[in-house]
């Protein structure tokens, strides 16, 4: 292991993407995503995603140079047609009118539909809480999970992340697949050879599972929480997808693009302001509730292990494997 400083690990990874098919734009887009999600320590979702990201651009199943068209339809509604393309550029293009309308209006939505996301969902929220803003965001994946009850994968993964401010340094954010593991993580737990805990998957023949392998080889995840967890990625599917005008989870077929990995799907994303809410000072009563966890024992919140991993990284460097950094500086090479 190595660290990097993470201006210089942005910079590195823009270069990569620039240099395998993106506009200069969506590469400095995807390399503060991808970055950013490296230095919290959030792993399934930072540098190990880079591959993925190559291989799809070089199918052609994702347009890296797309430009997004960002439309106001409604006094609290804004929408977004990615291109094709990643939704980070679109939720970067659509910040300013969002924040603006949820201000005047006390909330307002963006739909991102015609959208790739491949990474993790709190970076597309906590921003808006560092505004004093309270912020939501859905996102559907590939049909790799299996509805509770049913026999065959049909819902993403399907994340939900929330963000809200407090009077404490950082808001208080947390992101969660609806599924009992992220696809990421069931991969990085194959590739080391470790069994995943009980209730994760399912075989090929539908078979209770604890091998990651078995899993990503024709078998399934499951959802977290039985129905209560599928009864979210459900709403995930409607909010995301039948919303926004996106893909449902099952709807693409990426079976002609050798190499694609990115969901082709929607987002979500939730404004509110919560200095038009009845309480005085939204942000106080949020401390009030931490401090309360805290006395009955709940003393990590979550969002709390990224932000001490950030604190870490952005004094000693963000950390990376040796392998790793030299491969991502050959990339920077390649053209
Ligand atoms: P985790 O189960 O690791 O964490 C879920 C949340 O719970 C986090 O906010 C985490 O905070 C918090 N948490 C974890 N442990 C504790 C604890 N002991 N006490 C209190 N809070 C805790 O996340 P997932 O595996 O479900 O998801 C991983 C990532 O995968 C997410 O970023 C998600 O967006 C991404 N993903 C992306 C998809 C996509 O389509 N783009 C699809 C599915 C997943 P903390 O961050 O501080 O650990
Ligand atoms: O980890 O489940 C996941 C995932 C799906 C798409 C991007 N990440």
């Amino acid at each position: 292991m190595t660290r990097i400083p993470f201006s210089e690990l942005q910079a590195l990874l823009a270069t990569v993407f620039e240099r395998h098919g993106t506009s200069l734009a969506v590469a400095r887009t995807l390399a503060l995503n991808c970055a950013t999600a490296q230095r919290d320590g959030a792993l399934s979702h930072g540098v190990f995603r880079v591959p993925g990201y190559l291989s799809t651009l070089k199918s052609g199943w994702v347009n890296g140079q797309a430009v997004p068209v960002v439309e106001d339809v409604a006094p609290g509604f804004v929408s977004a047609d990615a291109g094709n393309g990643f939704a980070q550029p679109a939720l970067a293009a659509a910040h300013e009118l969002l924040v603006d309308k949820a201000r005047n209006n006390g909330i307002a939505m963006l739909a991102i539909r015609n959208s790739h996301h491949f990474a993790a969902l709190w970076p597309d929220v906590e921003p808006f809480a560092r505004e004093g803003l309270v912020a939501l965001a859905f996102v559907n994946s590939m049909a790799c999970v299996v509805p509770f009850g049913g026999n065959k994968p049909l819902f993403g993964t399907n994340p939900i992340s929330f963000a809200a401010p407090r009077t404490g340094p950082d808001p208080l954010v947390f992101d969660l697949a609806t599924s009992a593991m992220a696809h990421g993580d069931v991969q990085i737990a194959a590739r080391q050879g470790e069994t995943l805990p009980e209730g994760c998957g399912v075989d090929a023949e539908g078979n209770p599972t604890c091998d990651p392998a078995e899993i990503l080889n024709g078998g399934a995840l499951l959802p977290f929480g039985g129905h209560k967890g599928s009864a979210l990625s459900m709403m995930v599917e409607l909010l995301a997808a039948a919303l926004t005008g996106g893909n449902f989870s099952f709807e693409f077929d990426w079976a002609a693009y050798p190499g694609a990995k990115t969901p082709w799907t929607g987002e979500l994303v939730i404004v509110i302001d919560p200095s038009k809410g009845a309480g005085s000072n939204f942000a106080k009563r949020a401390e009030t509730l931490v401090q309360e966890m805290e006395w009955v024992g709940q003393t990590r919140q979550p969002g709390d292990r990224r932000y001490q991993q950030r604190a870490e990284a952005m004094e000693l460097g963000v950390a990376i494997g040796e392998d790793e950094l030299a491969h991502l500086r050959e990339l920077a090479r390649e053209r």
